[in-house]
């Protein structure tokens, strides 16, 4: 037998183009692509069903530490669960460190949280909240050298926020040592000002995270943060980009010559801030930072991706239970925003909602899918062995019916929330089979029973070399 596994008849997404075809796996790995393959112990038939890359969701949040008595819904388990039954295969969650712990330490326990329950492959991110001597001296060079190539810095909420010299002093160990900086842009003195202002006023329900987060927030930090990153030198990534206004100075610092990445996720394109207006406390389940802003927004984000301005379309997977007192319902969260912590659930669902709206709705093709939901993270996060259907690539795939058709239901994820944002959302085209490294961890929706995930070392991003 010449292939563990052949994939026969299904349209192929690769980076050359779309084509019918099967695909050949052997030992994890895509050792072929043509026409008439033979001789596998296991043939897939896939005709009728689209072949991509299985999808990299380069933005989620696990088991993150979320202030006293707080919990994240999700662990690494049900996660990467989740993540495989929206069609996934890797994930890169963020690592924070707790207070008091060194960037190390909180990179050990992650790896430990990981180990053995991971349903799809994982790579962190590193979270840098300090900058000391030996954080930047020691422990960012360290973790770097040992795979973990990007890091996020933050320039809102207290006790995360840098100074802009902290910024620059950070984008400078990024420039040495070659990783990738992300950066959470909004104004953190600006929103506190407009909170203080709207707690004086007793405008204390969830839509007032939205109105304490306008956009000239998340614009004027946007800039800053481009121009940090020409006066360091370094290209930078610009996390959840949620509104016309901050992606025009992506165009323009690209304009100037900065190397700036951009990323947008659904809530972006499918939620407005009336969300955080329902009844009751409804508005909680959707407060996410920076908050959805409206439908004619929604139009601009969709240029981006449409023109190419966003390279990464992720979930920001940041996962909160509903009617929880660890969750949304924390203590005194019904009195202030203030308390509401801050993230939606989405890794399961972030892929079919771009599918249905953007590939069945006629917005963007199969090629710009692949791209800005597998490829580009591989790309610009170096998982070299991921992202593409290609000779020599890990078999990462994922298989669409584009014809499927049924909402979103809570009752069908998998994530630990007890609630969906896009709960009755309709969607055509869902992933119906998760392959990693040649093995199907999903099939019609269901994850199958082995944690056959592992953490991925990366390689310092294509783009700094
Ligand atoms: N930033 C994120 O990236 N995720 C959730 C909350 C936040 O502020
Ligand atoms: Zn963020
Ligand atoms: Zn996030």
């Amino acid at each position: 037998m010449s292939f563990d596994t052949i994939i026969r008849g299904a349209r192929v997404v690769t980076p050359g183009g779309v084509s019918t075809c099967d695909i050949g796996i052997e030992g994890g790995v895509i050792t072929a692509l043509g026409t008439r393959l033979d001789g596998a112990a296991e043939v897939i038939d896939a005709t009728g069903l689209i072949a991509m890359p299985g999808g990299i969701d380069s933005h989620v949040h696990i088991s993150q530490p979320s202030g006293p008595g707080i919990e994240m819904a999700d662990d690494f388990a049900s996660a990467t669960r989740s993540a495989v039954a929206g069609g996934n295969t890797t994930v890169l969650p963020f690592c924070l460190p707790e207070d008091g712990q060194t960037l190390r330490e909180a990179v050990a326990d992650y790896h430990a949280k990981a180990a053995g329950n991971c349903f799809c492959d994982v790579s962190f991110h590193l979270i840098v909240k300090e900058t000391d001597p030996v954080t930047l001296g020691q422990d960012l060079p360290a973790l770097i050298a040992a795979g973990h190539t990007s890091f996020k810095v933050f320039m809102t909420y207290q006790g995360l926020a840098l100074s802009d010299r902290q910024i620059l002093e950070v984008m400078a160990v990024a420039r040495e040592q070659n990783a990738l900086v992300m950066v959470h842009a909004e104004n953190e003195d600006a929103i506190e000002f407009l909170r203080d202002k709207a707690e004086r006023e007793g405008q204390t329900g969830p839509m007032h995270h939205a109105r304490t987060r306008p956009v000239p927030v998340e614009r004027e930090a946007t800039h800053r943060a481009i121009t940090l990153a020409e006066i360091a030198d370094v290209p930078l990534t610009i996390v959840h980009v949620s509104n016309g206004e901050a992606l025009d100075e992506i165009r323009r610092g690209r304009q100037r010559g900065a190397k700036v990445f951009a990323e947008t996720c659904p809530q972006y394109v499918t939620l407005t801030a009336d969300d955080l207006d329902r009844a009751g406390f409804e508005g909680a389940k959707y407060v996410c930072s920076p908050p959805p802003r409206t439908a004619g927004e929604w139009d601009a984000i969709w240029s981006g991706i449409t023109g190419g301005d966003f390279e990464l379309f992720s979930s920001d997977h940041c996962p909160f239970r509903f009617a929880d007192e660890a969750g949304k319902d924390a203590p005194g969260a019904r009195k202030s925003f203030r308390n509401i912590p801050n993230g939606i659930p989405g890794v399961e669902t972030r892929l079919p909602i771009l599918f249905s709206e953007g590939v069945v709705k006629g917005r963007i093709s199969l090629e710009k899918f692949a791209a800005i939901t597998a490829t580009n993270h591989a790309r610009l996060y170096g998982l070299e062995r991921k992202g593409a259907i290609m000779v020599g690539k890990d078999a990462d795939i994922v298989l669409w019916d584009p014809a499927l058709s049924r909402p979103i239901r809570q009752a069908d994820l998998h994530h630990g929330a007890d609630y969906t944002p896009w709960e009755g959302f309709d969607i055509t085209g869902w992933p119906v089979r998760t392959i990693l490294r040649g093995r199907t961890v999903m099939l019609d929706g269901a994850p199958l029973a082995e944690a056959t995930g592992g953490h991925i070392a990366r390689t310092a991003p294509d783009v700094l070399r």
